[in-house]
């Protein structure tokens, strides 16, 4: 009878577990891989060796490899608090002297469509979010095909984003492998028969993951072209300023496609430019043909808006719109935003003749003609993983680098890993 009962007390639990297995309603859910670019992160953070280098996500860091804030954003905090502001919700379309700043840093202040006021901006969880909401009023409103049309390769989420948002994400041509570079014709012949009606993504600039940007004649051409295809263009903008350093030279492409008669829609990051990474604050915006017309959009922007998260965030969009309607903090955040465009520029020359010296003998040019935060290295996935076996060098699986993670003190020692892996 007792060895009865133990036997019996032993098997209880197993038995009640298998059958809460059995019977729960997650049994069915596989384990998912890690994100492509947040598990570098994750991966990076367990490594102990003290030479270790993260560049994988692309965050802005000092030239002693530390989170920077911009000093332009520590004084809008100051005035923040300093007002002691209430804590009460933003209106669903987010806070007006945002939004209205974020339509006039990227449309331009002497922009038509700015100031004749046919354009709607809502206020986004920064780029992602506003993406995000962008596709999914394209799902609901967009009168044309379904398809999406990405350039190839793009930012891995974006095909999540529109996925998600029920849309259908295609590709066209547009770096090539050989040269490292745009492969303009290719783009041009693939974006030539997408059919009419349908919507193209277009990076405004600093082109993630290659660094690799249209110039100007190009930029003509394709406005042209998807003017004649009848293509809905939205434009990612996630990296004004952190291109040429000069934001005005970064909306180039944003303003030009405007003035001949497209009417965008258009995603804004101020993650990188203003440094606000965890604050969240973007812009989603829809050029229309006038104002009434805008102002329809707008209320179903809210009407879309209202059940995903009711309202935005205020604190970053508050530090955002100081900074922009505050002349000398806007003053300010020009300057700091060139000087880290800058420091990335540097870091790229110092990374060749880092190369250079190490003894590679390879064409390495494209590292130093591409721009902004990241630079497609051409590393082969085995190269890749050697690095972070090797060296606790950490970095997308594509080969891609944040170059805002390179520093004076760890470019020499991220040269001769990539040239002990490449020669
Ligand atoms: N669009 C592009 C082209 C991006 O590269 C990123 C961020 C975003 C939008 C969204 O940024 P936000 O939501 O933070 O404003 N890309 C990063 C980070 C910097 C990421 O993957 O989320 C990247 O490492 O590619």
């Amino acid at each position: 009878m007792a060895l009865l009962h133990s036997r019996r007390l032993l098997a209880a639990p197993r038995l009640a577990a298998a059958a809460s297995r059995a019977s729960s309603w997650w049994s069915h859910v596989e384990m998912g891989p890690p994100d492509p670019i947040m598990g570098v992160t994750e991966a990076f953070k367990r490594d102990t060796n003290s030479k270790k280098m993260n560049l994988g996500v692309g965050a802005y860091r000092d030239d002693n490899g530390k989170p920077y804030v911009l000093s332009c954003v520590r004084k809008a905090e100051a005035m923040i608090a300093s007002k002691k502001m209430d804590k009460e919700y933003l209106p669903i379309g987010g806070l007006a002297d945002f939004t209205r700043a974020a339509a006039e840093l990227s449309l331009g202040e002497n922009s038509e469509a700015f100031k004749s006021g046919r354009y709607v901006t809502v206020q986004g969880i920064s780029g992602t979010g506003s993406l995000r909401i962008g596709a999914n009023f394209l799902q609901r409103f967009f009168k044309g095909s379904r398809d999406v049309y990405l350039p190839k390769p793009s930012w891995a989420n974006h095909t999540s984003i529109f996925r998600d948002a029920g849309m259908q994400p295609q590709a066209y041509r547009y770096y090539d492998p050989k040269t490292c570079s745009l492969d303009f014709s290719g783009a041009m012949d693939d974006i030539s028969k997408i059919p009419e009606k349908s919507i193209i993504l277009l990076h405004a600039c600093a082109h993630n993951p290659t660094g690799v940007d249209p110039r100007q004649e190009q930029w003509k051409e394709l406005a042209a072209t998807v003017k004649k295809r009848n293509l809905l263009v939205y434009f990612d903008m996630a990296y004004q300023g952190f291109a040429s350093g000069d934001i005005n030279r970064d909306a180039w492409a944003v303003r030009y496609f405007i003035e001949q008669g497209i009417n965008i829609v258009l995603s804004q990051s101020f993650a990188k430019n203003m440094g606000l990474y965890g604050e969240r604050a973007g812009a989603f915006t829809v050029i229309c043909s006038d104002a009434d017309e805008a102002k329809r959009v707008e209320s179903q922007l809210k009407i879309l808006i209202r059940p995903m998260y009711s309202n935005p965030p205020a604190n970053g969009a508050r530090i955002a719109s100081l900074i922009l309607n505050t002349p000398e903090l806007r003053k300010e955040w020009l300057t700091e935003v060139k000087s880290m465009a800058d420091r990335i520029i540097s870091m790229r020359t110092q990374l060749v003749s880092n190369l250079k010296k190490e003894g590679s003998s390879r064409n390495w040019q494209h590292i130093t003609d591409q721009i902004g935060m990241f630079c497609f290295t051409g590393l082969k996935p085995e190269q890749v993983e050697r690095l972070t076996k090797e060296f606790s060098v950490y970095m997308t699986k594509d080969g891609r680098i944040s170059v805002a993670g390179v520093t004076s003190g760890n470019v020499g020692y991220l040269a001769h890993a990539i040239h002990q892996v490449t020669k």
